[in-house]
């Protein structure tokens, strides 16, 4: 039956819907307020964040992989790539800007 054939493809495609939920990609500068290692998290007070309908605010953000918060200091200014899939955003990638 062709229709069984077209549900079997779209349930193929399954695995892939995360990844596309998570292709909102947003792009802002900020200064660094916290690290916490322990958790993977780094609170920083950014800016505007192109892609998302987000103003400037203080916020805490996970990172995708720890290694990008020894990327910065307290204090320093950054920028930074995050990626949002409903409520979960995660850095995956920053570098100090000066
Ligand atoms: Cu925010």
């Amino acid at each position: 039956m062709p229709a069984r054939r077209t549900i079997i493809a779209l349930l193929a495609l399954l695995p892939a819907l995360p990844a596309l939920a998570q292709a909102e990609l947003g792009k802002a500068e900020g200064e660094v307020r916290r690290i916490d290692r322990d958790q993977g998290k780094i609170t920083i007070r950014h800016g505007p964040i192109d892609g998302f309908d987000m103003p400037g605010m203080t916020m805490v953000f996970r990172v995708q992989d720890p290694a990008l918060l020894d990327r910065a200091a307290v204090g320093d200014t950054v920028r930074f790539t995050v990626t949002r899939s409903g409520d979960a955003m995660v850095i995956t990638s920053l570098d100090k800007t000066r």
